[in-house]
């Protein structure tokens, strides 16, 4: 399919390249080819599967409930797939997510091994000329971007770190081959999801583990379990209703969110409903009260409230207290679930060290170097983050109109029209992108409401004779003003997060995410359908241009 500029074709060699082929590619995949959309997707890695190809550290898993974290589309599928787990583990999200894509028949039009390095759209024909590192080069009239909000690991700056003579793993490029760790003596930088869950997952191989903490992370606990025959069948049997009601609460999943404030219950009441989420498990705790993320105060009962729950595990009182979280509001930065990460410091075997009083100052080739005391490593884990949700669009070298980059049009932070496009782009389209409710949710909920509206608006436009979808200034102005307000009214600007970019060095502070919620963004973006799509600037071109594509 690739083309050569001999070759002009100005229907394009595809209605539309996706990049990227975890959870967001394989549906825009599915959802396009039931538009009728010759559609391509390119995908770095050698296998399907995204996030969850890519991030195979032993103990990863989701920290939301396989019954949500999984597609809604087709009934069947959801009929027939047994989640084993509570929280699904990674090798059993990949083997659904390899299964999603062997059900829908969609391998054939997936090409693995091509990562997109840069996209130019040619504003004589409307349509987007991609380029991969394999050297192909083929045209498109739009381009959707499935890739990922965490996919791109931030550059592990520390010094002599090439140096290290052991082994270095990376969380978020974990081998495909076996780790061997037995007997190793392993250290782990960062803690936060991705060390949380790798720490109590190594500890056993290994002979000796060290942590190295900067930010001790709030954690909420992590209840995983089997789920019973008993419970699968209940759930299969209201499966769709489960799932239409998810998508009326905030984060995309009902975790039985409370509607009082903090200042409506006593202490007693209070501490009450805490110990009974607490003893429920996962994210309930922090959804107690309706002013947690709006007020200082409230915010402080929780925080309290987790707090005092590390020494109820933890018993040496120092370690207890060094992984104590202070000085950032619970939720600014993500809450991690525990399941079993507190307890792991009451073995011998494992070590907190302290790098927030004395950094790490360099990586040795025997080992971490912290202040003027070396740890002596024979492999060390980066579990360091990643440069969120606008890592991967600003690797490719996009180019929209009058060759504008989009590294130029985000130089100050990512803006867009509902978090799925961004002016002077035209057909590009973000799934979950930035200015969506993307990682404030169960993210497959957002993946899917947000891959549903971006292929109906292509379709929409396809059937009217529409070759440029592109959108108004003002109304992305006004939109990143409501991101940006709707943010402005929570504490989640207090967190040194990376939804904000902290952790980046150099990267603009811009609160990222949409903080709304998914029932408010429903409404905006279906008003906005059913009105005709106010704030695109929707062009016809001629009939050889609109041509293309057959929206059903
Ligand atoms: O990354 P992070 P993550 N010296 O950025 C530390 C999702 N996820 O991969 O905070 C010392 O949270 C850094 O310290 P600090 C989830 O959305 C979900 O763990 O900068 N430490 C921090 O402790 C999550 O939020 C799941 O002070 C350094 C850590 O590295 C997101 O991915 C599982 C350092 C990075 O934590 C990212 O999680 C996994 C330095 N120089 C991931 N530089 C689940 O669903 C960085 N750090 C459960």
């Amino acid at each position: 399919m690739t083309s050569t500029p001999s070759d002009p074709a100005p229907t394009g060699d595809f209605d539309a390249v996706v990049v990227g082929a975890g959870f967001s590619g394989l549906y825009a995949l599915y959802r396009l080819r039931g538009f009728g959309f010759r559609t391509r997707v390119f995908e770095a890695a050698n296998g399907v599967g995204g996030t969850w190809h890519w991030n195979r550290y032993p103990g990863a898993r989701s920290d939301a409930p396989s019954t949500d974290y999984s597609y809604s589309f087709d009934d069947a599928l959801q009929q027939e797939w047994d989640w084993s787990e509570f929280y699904p583990s990674q090798p059993e999200l990949l083997e659904y997510l390899n299964h999603v894509a062997d059900r829908f028949d969609l391998r054939p039009d997936i090409q693995l091994e091509t990562r997109v390095t840069a996209a130019t759209f040619d504003e004589t024909t409307d349509l987007w000329t991609v380029t991969t590192d394999t050297g192909e080069s083929v045209t498109a009239r739009f381009l959707v971007l499935g890739t990922g909000n965490l996919s791109v690991p931030r550059d592990a700056d520390f010094e002599g770190l090439d140096s290290f003579e052991g082994e270095l793993l990376q969380t978020s490029s974990w081998p495909q081959t076996p780790v061997d760790l037995t007997g190793k003596r392993v250290g782990v930088i960062g803690t936060g999801s991705s060390g949380v869950q790798v720490v109590p997952s190594v500890m056993d191989a290994a002979a000796h583990t060290k942590v190295f903490q900067r930010t001790p992370p709030f954690a909420a606990r992590g209840a995983n379990r089997k789920i019973t025959p008993e419970e699968r069948a209940e759930l299969r049997a209201r499966y769709p209703e489960y799932r239409a009601h998810a998508r009326t609460h905030a984060p995309g999943i009902d975790n039985n969110p409370g509607d009082k404030k903090t200042t409506d219950v006593t202490p007693e009441e209070m501490q009450r409903e805490y110990e009974e989420r607490w003893a429920v498990g996962g994210h309930s705790v922090t959804v107690a009260y309706t002013d947690v993320m709006v007020s200082e105060e409230a915010n402080e009962t929780l925080a309290d409230f987790l707090r005092a729950r590390i020494p109820e595990v933890v018993k040496d009182p120092k370690t207890a207290e060094l992984l104590t979280p202070r000085g950032y509001p619970v939720g600014a930065r993500r809450v991690v679930l525990e399941i079993g990460y507190y307890d792991a410091f009451n073995r011998d075997d494992v070590e907190l060290v302290d790098v927030r009083t004395t950094p790490i100052t360099r990586i040795t080739p025997k080992g971490v170097l912290v202040g003027d005391e070396e740890h002596e490593l024979d492999a060390l884990i980066l579990a360091t983050g990643f440069d969120a949700m606008t890592g991967a669009v600003l690797k490719i070298d996009i180019r929209g109109l009058g060759g504008q980059t989009i590294q130029e049009k985000w130089a100050a932070g990512p803006v867009s029209y509902l978090g799925v496009s961004t002016a002077g782009f035209p057909n590009l389209l973000f799934i979950a992108g930035p200015g969506s409710p993307s990682v404030l949710t169960n993210v497959v909920v957002a993946i899917e409401q947000s891959t549903e509206w971006i292929t109906q608006l292509m379709a929409d436009a396809v059937a009217d004779g529409v070759t440029r979808i592109d959108v108004d200034a003002e109304s992305e102005r006004q939109w990143v003003e409501h991101v940006n307000e709707v943010a402005a009214a929570t504490l989640f600007m207090q967190g040194d997060s990376w939804y904000i970019g902290a952790n980046v060095p150099g990267k603009p502070r811009v609160f990222m995410p949409y903080a709304g919620g998914v029932p408010a963004y429903i409404e905006r973006t279906d008003a906005v359908r059913a009105e005709g799509y106010p704030g695109f600037l929707l062009t016809k071109g001629s009939d050889e241009l609109a041509s293309t594509g057959s929206a059903s």
